[in-house]
Formats: C-alpha cells, sequence, structure tokens
C-alpha cells in the first residue's frame, strides 16, 4: 500500500510543478483520482492562481460517478474553505470517495481539511512523502507562516570564497555561461534586492520588474542604471526603522511582502550577505563557484558577518542541486535555521 501512495503521490509532484510560476502566491498542487479498482480515472493540477484547486478540477473532469468508493491523492491537505471556489472537501465528500491520502498538512490556518473528511467517513492517510512536499513548497510554506517573502542569495566565488581582490577588482570571477545562467534565474523571483554598496560599485541594470535597494543614507546617483528600469522600492532610513543603526533588515522584507513580494534574489556584497545570513533572513543560497583560487587574505569574502571561534559556530546548509556551467559549477543549498 504505502508503494502504491509513493508512487501516486510522485505523480502529484510531478503535475503540481506544471504550474510553477503560475500559481503564486498559492501553492503548487497535482492530484490524481482512482476508481475502487485502482486504475487512474482522472488527475489534474492547479494551472494558475484563482483557477480550480488541483481536487476540484480533477474531480469536475469525470463524467459519472467513477471516483464513488476511490481513491483520491493530492501533495496538500484538501481544503475546506472558500475562497475563490468553494471548498474541495465538499467536492469530494459529494463524489463518494472512500479515501484521501495527501503529503502534508496545509499551513493555512483556514484550512482544516482533514477532520471534515474523517467526520464524512472517508479514510484519511497523511503524511506520505511530507518532506517532499513541504520542499516542494517551501515558498509557500514560508509565506503563509512567517508573513515574509522566500529569501534566495547569489553569490559568485573562487574556490577560496573571494567575490573580488582587495582592490574591488571582481570582474569576472565566473565564465559567462554561469553568469547568463544567474540572470536567467531571476525570472523565478518575484524581487531582486541589492545594496548600495553593489550599486555604487558595480553600477548594474539588473533587469527585473521589481527591485529592492537598501540605501540607508540616500547615497546612489540618481543616474545608477538601475534605477532606469522596471518598479523600485528604496529602504532608506527615512522610511524604515533602524536596528544598531543600520536599516532593519527583517522590516523591510515584511514591507515587501505587503507589497506582495512572495520570493527575493539577493544580490549583494559580503557585507550585507553576512548580516542577512546572521539574522537568520536567508533561506537559501546560490553559490557559483569558479576554478580559480585567488590566494589572498584580504581579498573580499562572500560572507563578512561576524568573527567565529568555533566551527560549531557554522551556519549549517544541506545542498540540494549541483549544476555543472561551463568551468564552474552552481551549488544550491538551503539554511538549515537554528
Ligand atoms: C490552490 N490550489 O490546488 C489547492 C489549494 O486563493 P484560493 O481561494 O484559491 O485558496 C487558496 C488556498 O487553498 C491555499 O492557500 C491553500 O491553503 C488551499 N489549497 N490552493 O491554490 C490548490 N489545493
Ligand atoms: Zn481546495
Amino acid at each position: 500500500m504505502l508503494k502504491t501512495d509513493e508512487k501516486y503521490i510522485k505523480m502529484c509532484f510531478a503535475l503540481a510543478k506544471r504550474g510553477k510560476g503560475k500559481v503564486s502566491p498559492n501553492p503548487m498542487v497535482g492530484c490524481v483520482v482512482l476508481d475502487k479498482n485502482g486504475n487512474v480515472v482522472s488527475r489534474s493540477y492547479h494551472k494558475k492562481y484563482g483557477e480550480n484547486h488541483a481536487e476540484r478540477d480533477a474531480l469536475l473532469k469525470l463524467q459519472n460517478n467513477e471516483a464513488e468508493c476511490g481513491t483520491l491523492y493530492v501533495n496538500l491537505e484538501p481544503c475546506s474553505h472558500y475562497g475563490k471556489t468553494p471548498p474541495c472537501v465538499d467536492l469530494i465528500i459529494e463524489k463518494k470517495l472512500a479515501r484521501v491520502v495527501y503529503a502534508m498538512n496545509d499551513p493555512n490556518p483556514k484550512v482544516n481539511g482533514k477532520d471534515k473528511l474523517k467526520n464524512a467517513k472517508i479514510e484519511v492517510t497523511e503524511g506520505i512523502l511530507e518532506e517532499e512536499a513541504k520542499f516542494l513548497n517551501r515558498i509557500f510554506i514560508k509565506n503563509i507562516t512567517q508573513k515574509l517573502p522566500y529569501v534566495v542569495l547569489k553569490t559568485a566565488t573562487t574556490m577560496d570564497g573571494k567575490i573580488a581582490t582587495q582592490i574591488g577588482d571582481s570582474k569576472w570571477i565566473t565564465s559567462e555561461t554561469a553568469r547568463k545562467y544567474a540572470r536567467k534565474l531571476r525570472q523565478d523571483f518575484d524581487c531582486i534586492l541589492t545594496s548600495s554598496n553593489t550599486v555604487i560599485a558595480d553600477n548594474p541594470t539588473m533587469k527585473h520588474k521589481f527591485k529592492c535597494i537598501l540605501d540607508k543614507d540616500l547615497r546612489i546617483s540618481n543616474n545608477a542604471k538601475i534605477l532606469s528600469q522596471g518598479k523600485i522600492y528604496l529602504a532608506t532610513k527615512y522610511n524604515t526603522k533602524l536596528k544598531n543603526g543600520e536599516l532593519d533588515l527583517k522590516k523591510v522584507f515584511k514591507e515587501l511582502y505587503k507589497q506582495g513580494v512572495c520570493s527575493v534574489y539577493v544580490e549583494c556584497g559580503g557585507t550585507l550577505a553576512g548580516a542577512l545570513l546572521k539574522e537568520g533572513l536567508i533561506d537559501e543560497v546560490y553559490q557559483f563557484i569558479a576554478p580559480k583560487i585567488l590566494n589572498d587574505n584580504t581579498g573580499l569574502s562572500c560572507f563578512n558577518g561576524g568573527n567565529y571561534t568555533h566551527i560549531s559556530d557554522s551556519i549549517n546548509l544541506k545542498i540540494y542541486e549541483i549544476k555543472k556551467l561551463d568551468s564552474d559549477i552552481l551549488l544550491k543549498s538551503v539554511v538549515l535555521q537554528g
């Protein structure tokens, strides 16, 4: 049974992923329906924000009563609230399914589909491939539980973790292929965030629909290329609370979330990167590593957050993807909080 459950939940993941980039701020959800004999009779996924939930779509595709006494698989607990559509659990009950299998509970406080299904005498199995499900919808989970955007920090370093030489030369550490790929990845995020230091040092354009610049003392020039395109949110001491004399970084993210930003791609130097990491505000690191060694202890490090004495003080991460890009590699990892 477990093997079968896992097989169909995996199918839900694959279906759910088809909604990537189109369903935000809602979760990616896929659904598979089996009839009482164990044959797949319907499958669907949440296709676009505001449209039918995966379960509703899969069930409404059925012609007759094929789902009666069958099993419904979905990667997220079915909803029980009236949102843009009526509760999915009501339709599951109406279609007389015997069993519902899902991967993770819905962190949305409005949702308690499990109890409603159980009250209707439907057998519920939860927690199948739960970790994978949580990883798939990690942005949605952070948004809904913390009211903060999901934050990915991008950095490009030498093998000894440097982002520039002591005089600030950084052009170029990684190959054209890697830099092109890094720019492409921006499209996966609602907002790019950078610092006035980076704007002043590199004068980048950073083409994107929404950019946030941390510029406490309003130091950047009106002619900075970054201002030439897209919507800009400038966080300064005039609109953001200070904490120890610096911009309160968490407040900046809270504000971005209020403005509808679910995910942020940070491109900055070691000082801001170190501060963000220290405050637990980074969820993931994308590190592009070039096969170069600067061999210079005065070069600039990608993270400059403070002084630590012990390895046990390290911030730990979990690598989940390694990609080779021309002569370089891209290491994607999740920061293990706490
Ligand atoms: C989805 N798609 O397939 C499922 C969701 O904005 P609404 O009214 O569509 O409701 C969104 C909530 O519904 C969402 O936060 C999640 O808790 C639940 N399930 N949402 O967009 C789906 N199954
Ligand atoms: Zn629903």
